[in-house]
């Protein structure tokens, strides 16, 4: 691989002397040549610039001086590599591409930038030319970043970098995150102690912990890298952490969504009853008639409802929206006194859950429904902790408060569901849907845990 830099400070390029760099020129892996611009210069005064055409404050480089290097360097087979706060992020996917170039130019500016015609020239007779940026910060001129390039795209040259297991493992690599936090002795260092899980000698807990720590950093400083992950890569511990984070991955999506559980507005009202309307009857007994589930959805769940439960006071009205659309919902009834929400509807009163009865009000969660493409994705504890979360707020006063719901019996698909979210059983009811009497399991659990 052989790197052209042509810059009026070559001293500046000394550092490409040390390191892995510097060894890879010794072994004839690299050959970097550095050339001084002035050298094709041919006034006394070794002149590079000159004033801007329009005006401005600055100076711009000569093309004719930039002409005269490029031709003598570029021979024919260069790509021209520029360095300019205008050109394109460099990104490793830019470096690998660009490793697969023998013969790399890198035209250092300085000043103002050089005459726009030298680029433009070289693209149109034939030159692969890549305009590249470090990022959105202003350098006083390319060469920091010649050699960020010559760095980052020289490392991928084989032979280059001893253990080839590195390229393969780190950041912006296959996995599409950044990288694990990583520790070494001693064990303790002022008052912080590495995590327990690494010195635990559990591979696969090591594996698991690492993976997740990777997905909660690139959440965190990265939120675009977690939805440009293709959702084929991602096995469920990674959707179970993802969902922590906010992001769920609904059946059929091609990368994660954002999520947020909020409290319902006044212009969710339509996104409420769409979803109510194809969601209803996923809850419903097989046996069940069409009529009955249609005008059931259409006295209890229209956007007229909707628009009711949003602004009473007593209703909690939960939105669960992913990538912009409402996916979930959940709907509380907070009893007016303090008492119990849903008497006549077979409220458990009594209800007691692991030795704990309950002395507080009894709020009844009416209504808690997904999507179907969200099913297994962690979208439930989301809406849930977010539901919970704001009914704790509303039960302050009542340390014991409860929250109790009927599901369907023979639907053990949302029996296990509230289980794992804390609910437990507590007895059955009679649910009316037309004229059918349905059998309902009844559970509770409180509002605030241990
Ligand atoms: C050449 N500011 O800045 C950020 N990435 C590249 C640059 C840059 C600059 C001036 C000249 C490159």
């Amino acid at each position: 691989m052989r790197f052209d830099i042509v810059s009026v400070f070559p001293e500046f390029f000394a550092v490409l002397d040390l390191s892995l760099i510097g060894k890879a020129r010794e072994r004839g892996i690299l050959d970097i040549a550095v050339h001084d611009l002035r050298d094709w210069t041919d006034d006394p005064h070794r002149s590079v610039d000159d004033t801007p055409f329009g005006g401005g404050a600055g100076m711009v480089m000569r093309p004719d001086v930039w002409g005269a290097a490029l031709d003598d360097t570029l021979g024919d087979d260069g790509v021209l590599a520029v360095p300019t706060p205008s050109g394109t992020p460099l990104t490793q996917r830019m470096c690998e591409d660009l490793a697969a170039a023998g013969h790399i130019v890198l035209a250092c500016g300085r000043y103002e930038g050089i005459d726009a015609r030298v680029a433009d020239h070289y693209e149109e007779s034939g030159v692969r030319v890549v305009r590249y940026s470090l990022g959105d910060y202003v350098l006083n001129g390319g060469e920091v970043a010649a050699v960020a390039l010559v760095e980052a795209v020289g490392r991928l040259v084989p032979g280059l970098v001893g253990n080839p297991e590195s390229l393969v493992e780190e950041s912006h690599g296959a996995a599409g995150l950044l990288e694990y936090p990583v520790y070494t002795r001693p064990a303790r260092w002022r008052g912080l102690d590495v995590p327990a899980v690494l010195t635990s000698g559990d591979h696969g807990k090591v594996a698991r912990w690492r993976r997740d720590r990777a997905l909660e950093v690139t959440a965190g400083r990265r939120p675009d890298m977690i939805e440009a992950l293709p959702a084929e890569g991602l096995d469920r511990g990674d959707r179970r952490a993802l969902a922590g984070l906010g992001y769920l991955v609904p059946a059929g999506a091609a990368h994660p969504l954002p999520a947020s559980a909020r409290e319902a507005a006044a212009s969710d009202v339509p996104g409420l009853a769409d979803l109510a309307a194809r969601t209803f009857p996923d809850a419903c007994p097989p046996g069940m008639r069409e009529e009955d589930m249609r005008a059931f959805v259409e006295s209890h769940l229209s956007r007229e409802d909707f628009s009711r439960y949003v602004d009473d006071p007593g209703c909690l009205t939960m939105a669960l929206a992913v990538g912009g659309r409402i996916l979930g919902y959940a709907l509380a009834c907070l009893p007016p006194d303090g008492a119990v929400a849903g008497a006549e509807r077979g409220a458990p009163v009594q209800a007691v859950v692991d030795g704990r009865p309950r002395s507080g009000p009894l709020v009844e969660l009416s209504k808690f429904y997904l999507d179907r493409r969200l099913r297994g994705t962690g979208a439930a504890a989301l809406l849930w902790e977010a539901t919970r979360s704001r009914l704790e707020e509303w039960a302050a006063p009542w340390p014991e408060a409860y929250v109790w719901l009927g599901t369907n019996a023979a639907n053990e698909r949302a029996q296990r569901a509230y289980r794992r979210l804390g609910f437990r059983f507590q007895g059955q009811r009679t649910f009316r849907v037309g004229d059918q009497d349905n059998r309902d399991a009844v559970f509770a659990r409180p509002i605030r845990m241990a």
